[in-house]
Parts: C-alpha cells; structure tokens; sequence
C-alpha cells in the first residue's frame, strides 16, 4: 500500500457505487461490513463538495424478474429491485446536493456490474472534464472493480479509496484480488485520509 498525498483539483470527480440498503447489513444481497463505507464516503463527498467538484451516486436499479435473480437462473437473491426500499440509497448516505444520479442494471435480459454499462455515466463524465475518478462503495469484487475498469478503459485517472470499500468474498480474498487487479491496470489505491481539500 502506497501513502501519499491527493490533493484534489478540477477535474477530480467522485462516484459513489451502490451504496443501497439491500448491500448492507440486513439487507437482501448484504455485503460483510457494508455500512462501514458511509462515514468515509459522507466525509469524502463534503471534501468534494467543498471544493466544489461533483459527486455521483449510481445505484443497481433491476426490475422484479431480472436475470441477475435465481429464480430467473441468475447467480444472486433478489436485491435493488426498482422502487423499493432495499433499492434505496443508504438513509445515511449524505451526498452533497446537486449530486448526479446513475441507474445501471434497468433491463430485464442484461445485468450490468459497471456503472459506464448501458448509462450515460460517461458521458457525464467527459461533461464535467473529469480526468480523475475517486470511486468508492460496494461491491469491490463486483460493481467497483467493474466500474473501474471501464474508467481506466475510458482512459482516466482511477482512485480506489479502499476504506471506502467493501466485497461479498463469495470466494475469501475476492476483495483483496479485485483491489491487487485494479492497482495492476494503473488505479491508485487511496485512503480518505491521503485526500486532501484544494
Ligand atoms: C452488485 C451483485 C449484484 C454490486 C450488483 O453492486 O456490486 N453485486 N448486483
Ligand atoms: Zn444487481
């Protein structure tokens, strides 16, 4: 691990990736530890705020018989079902206001872990001259590390903040994998506290 200093600048953007009731503790598809991520990204996201750079919150967004669900031969319980409260964002969730909102994984026949896939994430992005992406959220092994992929596929920046993260581990060390991946490709891994204001 890296320590360093980020000192954020325009161009910095955070995404904030599926921090829904049902990935938390409790919820229908929880992931070990998932609440942990909110202080950090509530705390992250008023840096950004501050410093007057955007933030965005995707969420998964699936209908009721999505092919992602077992009962459809999908791998996953039923989760993030549009409209629901599982499908919600963390209540303590505090993102600035104004914070742009992505919706991924809408279509019944296509899942989609990444939130560029079948959304308009980049080109909100190249609106806003992002050239570097801070990602946090849930789930590591899933939805961030995909998410980050296609952001260094885009040709940005990537910061993984890894206490802002968290994996389902269906198999241990999924999580640690995902992060060693991403960091093999060119993302940056990152703790809250290397981010500073501008
Ligand atoms: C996710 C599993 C299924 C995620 C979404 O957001 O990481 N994981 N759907
Ligand atoms: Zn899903």
């Amino acid at each position: 691990m890296t320590t360093g200093s980020l000192r954020l600048r325009k161009g910095d953007v955070l995404l904030v990736v599926d921090v829904q009731n049902d990935f938390l503790p409790g919820g229908a598809l929880a992931v070990p530890g998932g609440d942990a991520v909110i202080p950090v990204l509530d705390t992250c996201a008023e840096k950004f705020d501050r410093c007057g750079l955007p933030v965005i919150a995707s969420r998964d967004w699936h209908p009721g018989d999505h092919c992602s669900f077992r009962e459809q031969g999908g791998p996953w319980p039923v989760h993030c079902v549009a409209g629901t409260h599982g499908a919600e964002l963390a209540a303590t969730l505090a993102l600035p206001r104004g914070s742009a909102l992505v919706s991924k994984a809408t279509e019944r026949d296509r899942d989609a872990y990444s939130a560029f896939q079948g959304t308009d994430l980049g080109e909100r992005l190249k609106h806003l001259h992002c050239r570097r992406l801070f990602i946090g959220g849930l789930a590591t092994d899933y939805c961030v590390r995909a998410t980050a992929l296609d952001a260094l596929a885009a040709g940005l920046e990537v910061i993984v903040l890894e206490d802002a993260v968290r994996a389902v581990d269906a198999h241990p060390g999924d999580g640690e994998r995902a992060l060693a991946e991403l960091a093999s490709r060119g993302a940056r891994l990152a703790r809250l506290d290397e981010v500073h204001g501008g």
